[in-house]
């Protein structure tokens, strides 16, 4: 199998080794565009005003300040009101991964731009600013100042593991899209908790992890439970799983996230790698369940006519073109 997976010849990387995308990509989920830019939903503003998983009882909303598509770039000027929005889980926390406030507590200095004792605060984009006590979003504005929903100032970085197989028929023919003719991947896909959002399994990258280590556990927590397997089936599946995460995977995208949750001074970035078994003789073979992160995990086909989760429609675009797929 190691020869399988390593015909591309493109090994797992650790972490942050090199700053190898400099194009920052425009945000959209993370904004308030002042506009109903959503037409199929009956809405009369922005589809992303409201601020993720606020409105609740337990979280009153937030909206985010209106920032229209030629005010995003820090160096436009603008009269810019930012509403402050960091969650009383965040504030209250007192985990090592979640920073402290440097704007209102002065004695606290977070080593900014550089691994903080294996905690990376380094941007895949380069160096990002420090504007009063705190990082600015190299992306632009955002309407929200603060942490929202995340734990660190800066870059919070994650990693996403996008499993493909071919779509097969009961004769176990790869199945071709009627209109254009090209080959069905499908990918394991989960169904986000919080917004309820079809997404990649993907997750954070814990202090002092490696982002090969990310990509496995999460794909474990979020997409594998094996209510009716035996111990030598599991076993056997498990070293599976854990050769072909070790062994090999296509790079496919490291940088910013046009995540729901970002703000002027936290964002999300990620590492995202494909895993494919194009044979049938691995990956291609798990059944997959919700596990404890999801509502539920599933084999889905790609195509451009699903709605994901942050940039993943992104990600998965390139896979399909990688494999010369349907999209
Ligand atoms: C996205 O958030 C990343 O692409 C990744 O899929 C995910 C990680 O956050 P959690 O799923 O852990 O909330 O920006």
């Amino acid at each position: 199998m190691g020869q399988v997976l390593s015909r591309f010849n493109i090994h797992l990387h650790t972490r942050m080794n090199q700053y190898e995308n400099n194009l920052i990509p425009i945000h959209y989920k993370c904004r308030n565009c002042g506009i109903p830019c959503d037409k199929s939903k009956s809405t009369t503003t922005c589809v992303n005003a409201k601020y993720t998983r606020t409105g609740t009882k337990e979280q009153p909303l937030v909206n985010r300040t209106v920032v229209p598509d030629n005010k995003v770039r820090w160096s436009t000027s603008y009269d810019y009101h930012p509403v402050e929005f960091t969650s009383e889980k965040v504030k209250s926390s007192t985990k090592e991964y979640v920073d402290r406030d440097p704007r209102f507590d002065l004695s606290v200095t977070i080593p900014w731009n550089q691994d903080d004792r294996g905690c990376d605060r380094r941007s895949y984009h380069g160096m990002y600013k420090i504007v009063g006590r705190v990082p600015q979003n190299p992306c632009g504005r955002t309407g929200i100042t603060g942490r929202g929903h995340l734990g660190h100032f800066g870059p919070n970085h994650a990693a996403d593991p996008i499993v493909t197989r071919w779509k097969r028929d009961a004769n176990n023919q790869i199945v071709m899209h009627p209109t254009t003719q090209k080959p069905i991947l499908q990918f394991v896909c989960i169904l986000r908790k919080d917004t309820r959002e079809y997404a990649i399994p993907g997750g954070m990258v814990e202090k002092k992890e490696k982002v090969t280590d990310t990509l496995q556990r999460e794909f474990h927590e979020e997409t594998l439970n094996f209510p009716d397997m035996n111990e030598r089936d599991k076993q056997r599946l498990l070293a599976t799983i854990k050769d072909v995460f070790e062994n090999g995977g296509i790079r496919i995208y490291c940088g910013y996230v046009d995540d729901p949750r970002n703000t002027d001074n936290s964002w999300m970035e990620t590492t995202a790698y494909n895993f494919h078994d194009g044979s049938n003789e691995h990956l291609a073979l798990i059944n997959v369940h919700g596990g404890s992160d999801a509502l539920s995990a599933f084999w889905h086909d790609l195509g451009s006519e699903t709605p994901l989760y942050a940039s993943h429609a992104e990600f998965l675009k390139k896979v399909a073109d990688i494999h010369l797929a349907h999209w």
